[in-house]
């Protein structure tokens, strides 16, 4: 039996009944496959009716899509074997969410699974487990990206940091959370300086590098109000031998570091400050970000162990293929870009980061910190409005885990409020 021959006969996925081709090619049996999908442990309920359930084949281009029952359950009944992908997904509206979780905010709540083979014979039974996250829970506090120049002039970009920052009402869990830079150059850096290839697509960050938080779920709390600081160097940039006298940061007690393991040692694995997971790397020696400005997202995926999906740079066939991130994964985003004249250049999608920010220069210490919307009972809730020009005033120097008031550099209009094309 050739699966050609199915394939040319057969268009729908799912059979309207067991086939036999119409042009004395072989029968082929088909097999039902129930599908369950279940709200996260944490849900009131367990079943999660109204989900939307698609079976893609990877072997043809089609789909087929049900909507669970009332027991989160849907059965495909009559499905050609060979290779699919399962998924699901739930939107609830606040009121759903109100019932379910105790909190009146809505959710986009998915899972998938890699794809598997459905043979002949027997029913198949798959179970798949929402995850979501709420927008505007977890956001970038501040990042610190343009580095810092050595009393002899020289430049120095191993202190940068990202702050991450609990902006609930309640506890978080950070097991699991990726941390990416986005593919693409931040302005005119060069004459030949172009914006990014995948502009194209208005659904998805295509990432350079992706780390993860290692946790199997309830490992990495981080209580309302709190932060965790992610360096690419967990040291004291000031006193380290191998740090800078001027660098304005000490990340001796950051929460993580990337360790970019190395056979030549390039990079230092600061033993008192635990590493994240290097899930894909291009870059060189270490996690640097550029110091022209950099975009960055927080996200995380339906289900652990998802496949990347890596993609070639269009135009750039030597280099290293990207990562692609549908948009729906992104829990926070933020971009930097040369100078005021580069929004051209914008990697994100208005969706995701309707702005940017802009540093005077590259290593002048400069930082970016989320503003603060309101502060309630000693808890400062921060501005998410999903623009990265109105969300984050740039600061003379970092303030790792504070809300210090620093001297503000001249400041100049920074803002800029644009639209990737
Ligand atoms: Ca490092
Ligand atoms: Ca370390």
């Amino acid at each position: 039996m050739s699966c050609w021959r199915i394939a040319r006969c057969v268009v729908p996925l799912v059979l309207a009944a067991v086939a036999g081709c119409g042009d004395g090619g072989t029968e082929v049996r088909t097999v039902p496959v129930s599908v369950r999908v279940s709200y996260p442990g944490s849900y009131a309920q367990s079943a999660a009716a109204g989900a939307r359930i698609v079976l893609s084949s990877t072997e043809r281009s089609s789909a087929d899509t049900l909507v669970a029952d009332a027991q989160g359950t849907a059965r495909f009944g009559r499905v050609i074997p060979g290779s699919y992908t399962i998924s699901a997904s739930r939107s609830l509206t606040a009121d759903e969410a109100f019932t379910l979780t105790g909190q009146r905010t809505a959710v986009a709540l998915a899972a998938a699974l890699p794809a598997r083979t459905i043979q002949q014979g027997g029913d198949t039974a798959v179970a798949l487990t929402l995850q979501g996250s709420r927008l505007g829970d977890l956001v970038i506090k501040e990042i610190y990206f343009t580095g810092s120049r050595t009393p002899t002039g020289d430049t120095y970009f191993s202190d940068q940091f990202i702050e991450l920052y609990n902006n609930a009402t309640d506890t978080l869990y950070l097991d699991s959370l990726y941390i990416a830079d986005v593919f693409g150059n931040s302005g005119q850096i060069n004459p030949t300086s172009l914006p990014t290839p995948f502009n194209t697509d208005a659904n998805a960050v295509y990432a350079s590098s992706i780390w993860q938080i290692a946790g199997t779920g309830r490992q990495r709390p981080l209580a309302p109000g709190r932060s965790i600081i992610i360096a690419q160097d967990g040291i004291n940039h000031r006193t380290d031998p191998l740090g800078n006298p001027n660098s304005p940061v000490d990340l001796s007690s950051a929460d993580f570091e990337s360790f970019n393991q190395r056979d030549d040692n390039r990079d230092v694995d600061a033993p008192n400050v635990p590493n994240l997971t290097r899930v894909w790397f291009t870059g060189g020696f270490d996690w640097l970000w550029t110091v022209f400005g950099p975009g960055l997202i927080v996200f995380r995926a339906p289900s652990t162990g998802f496949v990347l999906d890596t993609v070639r740079v269009p135009g750039s066939p030597t280099l290293q293929p990207r990562v692609r991130i549908p948009n729906v994964w992104v829990i926070d985003a933020f971009e930097g870009l040369q100078n005021g004249g580069s929004g051209s250049y914008k990697r994100l999608t208005a969706a995701l980061d309707a702005g940017f920010v802009f540093a005077t220069g590259t290593y002048t210490s400069e930082s970016f910190r989320r503003r603060t919307a309101a502060t309630i009972g000693g808890r400062r809730v921060l501005q998410d409005r999903n623009n990265s020009g109105e969300d984050f005033e740039r600061l003379s120097r970092p303030t790792p885990r504070t809300f210090d008031e620093v001297p503000r550099s001249n400041l100049l209009p920074w803002r800029a409020a644009a639209r990737r094309p």
